[in-house]
């Protein structure tokens, strides 16, 4: 290596060690594991730095025997290597003090997962499901029992997603972390968390609250928490679970007691006016606007915003002739589904089909421009 090249590679080498430590860069990426907002964040934290400080002090007591004996045993000061034969009392000792750090590192995380298992004595049960690509909420017991909502990708984050959409991803904040549908959860209060999935293995996961639990259809994973501090927190899916695995965020509000309990009454409301909205008949302007927003939390992952689909795998909905056909096959087809078309039966009620089949035959190329009402789907139910 010449003298300049050294010269080179030791600048970098500073420079490289300058960017790790300089605070700016540490503050928005910290190394360390976060400290989280549940009991079971700090006690998963505290465990890891346990186990940190003792790996490191074994670190160091290893690597300084080893660097100690390579530089005063070295072969240029005479040394000859040390025959060892069996010695009881040496191999007693590498036995014995590696069996006492295990069982010492054991206990404190035995007690950590016993403690995480604890789901008994919640005031209150949120069951999530996993579905390609949005999570279910339904509050099963307690204050907000009944609520139940979807929650997809934000409509903005989709649509900069896609190419040529004009959006630059880079002047959304939390760009592909967004919601359309926060889960809304109270502090202070022990919460039951349920994790299973509609059709492939998903995983739920909030970095704050300390545990990710995958969601497996036909089971029923059990969690809990007890979030201390009100935010808004994210995540994400964590199980490899198709096209859009990267775009099925989490967004969770945590808010105080009493915003909670208001939160439930707006919500109770907003039921309320679903219901009532499945008996009347909507306009075609109402359907237009409800089926557009259906469609991009629903349908475009698949069939894509512009309703050209993906040739080989989502057929377009731009000139299909089941789109143009008879009202009642469509209507069909988003009930039950058909193959990979998810059956949409539970996913969404009577106004919300009657809306996006109104959207899909008044959009694009497609002729029918004819409505269809929640009437109409509830007859085929
Ligand atoms: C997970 C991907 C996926 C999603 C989400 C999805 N579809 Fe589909 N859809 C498909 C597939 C795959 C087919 C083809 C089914 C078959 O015939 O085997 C299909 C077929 C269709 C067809 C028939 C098209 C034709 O000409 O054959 C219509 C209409 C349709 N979907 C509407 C919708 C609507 C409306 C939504 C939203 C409420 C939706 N789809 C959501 C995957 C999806
Ligand atoms: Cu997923």
């Amino acid at each position: 290596m010449s003298v300049d090249k050294l010269k080179q590679t030791v600048l970098q080498l500073v420079a490289v060690s300058l960017f790790l430590v300089s605070g700016a860069v540490l503050a928005e990426y910290p190394l360390n594991l976060t400290e989280g907002v549940t009991p079971t964040s700090q006690k998963v934290y505290e465990l890891h730095m346990i186990i940190l400080y003792i790996v490191t002090a074994i670190g160091i007591a290893v690597f300084g025997v080893m660097a100690w004996s390579i530089f005063y045993h070295r072969k240029s000061k005479g040394a000859v290597a040390a025959q060892f034969h069996h010695s009881t009392a040496a191999e007693i000792t590498w036995t014995v003090i590696p069996i006492l750090i295990l069982v010492g590192m054991a206990i404190p995380a035995t007690k950590t997962l016993v403690f995480m298992e604890k789901t008994g004595g919640a005031e209150m049960t949120l069951k999530v499901t996993g579905y390609q690509w949005k999570w279910k909420y339904d509050y099963l017991d307690g204050e907000g029992k009944g609520i139940s909502f979807f929650s997809a990708l934000s409509e903005e984050d989709y649509k900069a997603s896609q190419r040529n959409s004009g959006i630059d991803p880079k002047t959304i904040k939390n760009y592909l972390r967004n919601v359309d549908n926060p889960v809304v959860l109270p502090v202070d209060t022990k919460i039951r968390i349920l994790t299973t999935a509609a059709d492939v293995i998903h995983a739920w996961w909030v970095p704050a609250l300390g545990w990710k639990r995958d969601a497996v259809p036909g089971y029923i994973n059990d969690n809990w928490t007890y979030i201390e501090e009100p935010g808004i927190y994210r995540g994400k899916c964590t199980e490899l679970c198709g096209q859009n695995h990267g775009f099925m965020p989490v967004v969770l509000h945590a808010v105080s007691k009493e915003e909670y309990s208001v939160w439930v009454e707006e919500q109770k409301i907003l039921q309320l006016a679903a219901a009532d909205g499945a008996n009347r008949e909507w306009s075609k302007d109402e359907l237009l606007a409800k089926g557009k927003s259906i469609y991009s939390a629903n349908c475009a992952s698949c069939h894509q915003a512009d309703g050209n689909g993906i040739e080989g795998l989502f057929p377009a909905l731009n000139g299909s002739g089941i789109v143009n056909g008879p009202q009642k096959d469509m209507i069909n087809l988003l009930l039950n589904g058909k193959n990979l078309m998810p059956a949409f039966k539970d996913q969404l009620n009577d106004a919300d089909i009657a809306a996006v089949i109104t959207h899909e035959r008044n959009s694009w190329d497609n002729i029918v421009k004819d409505t269809v009402q929640p009437s109409d789907v509830k007859a085929a139910r």
